[in-house]
């Protein structure tokens, strides 16, 4: 009960609410507020957003985490579902309006929702459209809301290209200097917004909130901006700026069919590049056991990028057995990579536990239809009719391809992690926001995970269906979760259930992790950890991502690497991309090599891609990277390690 405050206390009481991240408070302060009589737009904006403006700082201080944030984020919600109907408006006085959501084809929603937080704190009211947006949705509802900020987030190349559509839309509807148009996400850059003519971007929530507040300012009122007369004047106006858009987005082609094609043809022509003294197996086996080998060996991970040598939709490679296989033993041939990681996609167990799952025919299939409770979650055995059993026959069928004499390269099959597949049926918000609330249930929910994902690395070995297992364990990542709560929620069941298992069949423990700045002291030195495929994020190094010069030194007595070269370049098909990556991969060598030898190594590492090379992406690219490695990589070796 809540009696005798002051003006001042009662907004202290509503920030504090929010720090705490207690939905109750929130809306008893919020109540009082108005009994009160404080103006409701005073309560959140000094009460309220005060208590979000501080969790932000603690965030960008790597004192809070995103899971902190997402509490605090319920409790300003809660509170401002009270004061918002109260807040007197008036056609000129009315609070910025804005639209958010993600693009389509992008289920990517942890920043989109932190920028739709802390515009809401700054007193904008948010329609937010959620994730997998289609882009028409995006023009309806600025229009239907009369929107004074439309703004849109993509977290991947291939979707963010999207953005450049909605950009020709709102100038076709004459819906352009009707709002602001902002895009963000991590791979837009400021150079990117302008190309496709939005009004700005920015690097996080805090920078998006006040560049909106800034460009919004400027705004004439919506009634105005919104008339049918000036709907048409700015459709007028911008009618060639619309043909043009339109012509430079004719048909770029099929690059990965197209380079496919090409790559074979070469092959079919000449052969692959370069003399190879030792097989692919012994190379790749000796940097995992730093053994003397001619080069450093090399897998760009072209994982379904490679479908389309067969070629087959990305669809049937992650759901068709001998289609994937085929995919890798073209990999192996063409290419001449010296493994193949069996990634088809990050939602088999999750499916396989009963969440739902898109299927694109020529994109990455992508979990979307989460579970209501944690007790939907229903563990099955892995046999006929689950995607992980058909996923463990592909896995068999690419044994047998892959091993044949003449290619003799390992395989490494593809599972995700607890908390991965844990957050992919339930949706990352949901998990990471009840990690700190309702910690009982997460924990349940990854006890009976865990037990599931034993049994499938069970039987990947017990199939002989794989020469090693790569694990995704997405989420130990700083910006997201700190290495305790990381430990808690993913590493001790890694620790103390995944990795005997693999001490049983004594492989060793791959992981896979493309997030930005991980807690790598858990995830290899704590696991003992074989062979790691990370991606490094040089803006994002204050925060603690870490490349080569890092890692070997600290890592290398007991892990492989293998990353670095940036996957995002590999959408592009033109010479002056090839030479970048050939100058990237080679700049890397030398200094992976000289590193080795500095640590005393011989050849802990594979050059790789930080992540997997988008499915859209160019072969020709890919075959860059390798040929680079092949032509230049044995005199290198030789040159560097002796
Ligand atoms: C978490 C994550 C996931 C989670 C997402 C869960 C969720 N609900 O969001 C899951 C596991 C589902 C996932 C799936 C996939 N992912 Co992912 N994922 C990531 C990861 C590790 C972190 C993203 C994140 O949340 N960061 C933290 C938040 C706080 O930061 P942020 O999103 O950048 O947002 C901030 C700013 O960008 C900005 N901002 C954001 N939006 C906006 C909007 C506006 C208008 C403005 C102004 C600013 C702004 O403000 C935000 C807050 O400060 C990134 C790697 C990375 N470091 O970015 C890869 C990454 C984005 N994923 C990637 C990939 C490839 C995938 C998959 C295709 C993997 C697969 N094979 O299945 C699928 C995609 C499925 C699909 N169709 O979307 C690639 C994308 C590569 C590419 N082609 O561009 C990345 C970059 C990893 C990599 N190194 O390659 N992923």
């Amino acid at each position: 009960m809540v009696i005798d405050m002051s003006k001042e206390d009662i907004l202290k009481a509503l920030a504090d609410a929010v720090i705490a991240g207690d939905d109750d408070e929130a809306v008893e302060y919020a109540q009082k507020a108005l009994a009160e009589g404080i103006d409701p737009q005073e309560a959140i904006v000094d009460g309220l957003a005060k208590g979000m403006a501080v969790m932000g700082d603690k965030y960008e201080r790597g004192e809070v985490f995103v899971p902190h944030l997402m509490i605090a984020s319920s409790a300003l919600y809660e509170g401002m579902d009270v004061l918002t109907p109260h807040i007197k408006t008036d056609a000129t006085s009315r609070p910025v309006t804005g639209v958010i959501g993600t693009i389509e084809g992008d289920v990517h929603d942890i920043g989109k929702n932190l920028v739709k937080t802390m515009m809401a704190a700054a007193g904008f009211t948010m329609i937010d459209l959620g994730h997998d947006v289609p882009l028409e949705n995006f023009i309806t509802a600025a229009k239907e809301n009369k929107a004074d900020l439309l703004s849109v987030s993509a977290l991947m190349t291939t979707t963010m290209t999207g953005m450049d559509k909605i950009s020709e839309m709102l100038l076709e509807n004459g819906y352009r200097d009707s709002l602001v148009f902002m895009v963000g996400g991590a791979p837009v850059s400021p150079q990117y917004a302008q190309t496709v003519g939005a009004d700005g971007t920015a690097k996080d929530a805090a920078n998006a909130v006040a560049l909106a507040r800034e460009l919004t300012s400027k705004l004439v009122p919506a009634e105005e901006r919104w008339s049918d007369a000036k709907l048409s004047v700015t459709k007028t106006k911008y009618k060639d700026a619309v043909l043009k858009k339109k012509a430079a987005a004719t048909s770029a082609g099929n690059v990965t069919l197209e380079t496919a094609k090409q790559v074979m043809e070469e092959y079919n022509k000449v052969g692959t590049k370069g003399t190879s003294k030792m097989s692919h197996a012994d190379r790749i086996f000796g940097a995992l056991g730093d053994k003397k080998v001619d080069r450093l060996p090399v897998y760009p991970l072209a994982c379904g990028v490679t479908r389309k040598f067969v070629p087959c939709t990305y669809k049937e490679y992650a759901t068709m057995p001998e289609k994937f296989a085929a995919s890798a033993e073209a990999a192996i041939k063409y290419l001449d990579v010296d493994t193949f990681v069996g990634l088809t996609d990050l939602s088999i167990t999750s499916t396989d536990i009963g969440a739902g799952v898109t299927m694109p025919e020529e994109d990455t299939p992508s979990a979307t239809g989460h579970l209501k409770d944690y007790e939907d979650i229903e563990i099955p055995e892995v046999k006929k009719g689950t995607r992980i059993y058909n996923h463990i026959q592909a896995a068999k069928l690419t044994m047998e391809k892959l091993h044949k004499e003449e290619l003799n390269a390992p395989f490494v099959a593809f599972h995700e992690g607890p908390l991965l597949t844990l957050t992919q049926a339930m949706g990352a918000d949901r998990v990471l926001h009840d990690m700190n609330t309702n910690p009982g249930d997460v924990h349940k929910a990854l006890d009976k995970i865990t037990d599931f994902i034993d049994e499938i690395s069970t039987a990947f070995f017990d199939e002989g269906a794989a020469d090693a297992i790569c694990v995704d364990n997405l989420w130990s990542n700083n910006v997201i979760m700190s290495a305790d709560q990381y430990w808690e929620f993913d590493g001790k069941y890694v620790y103390d259930r995944q990795l005997p298992v693999f001490k049983k069949y004594n492989a060793p423990y791959v992981i896979h992790n493309c997030a930005d700045a991980v807690h790598f002291d858990i995830q290899i030195r704590k696991f003992g950890t074989a062979m790691y495929s990370y991606a490094y994020y040089e803006k994002n190094r204050d925060k603690g991502s870490k490349n080569y010069a890092d890692l070997i030194p600290e890592y290398s007595d007991i892990c492989c690497m293998m990353g670095e070269v940036d996957p995002i370049q590999f959408m592009n098909n033109d010479e002056a991309t090839f030479q970048n990556i050939r100058n990237d991969t080679s700049k890397l060598m030398d200094e992976v090599l000289q590193t080795l030898k500095d640590n005393g190594r011989q050849s802990k590492y594979v050059m790789s891609t930080g992540c997997e090379v988008p499915p859209e992406g160019s072969l020709l690219a890919v075959k860059a990277m390798v040929d680079t490695v092949k032509e230049v990589g044995e005199d290198r070796y030789a040159k560097i390690i002796g």
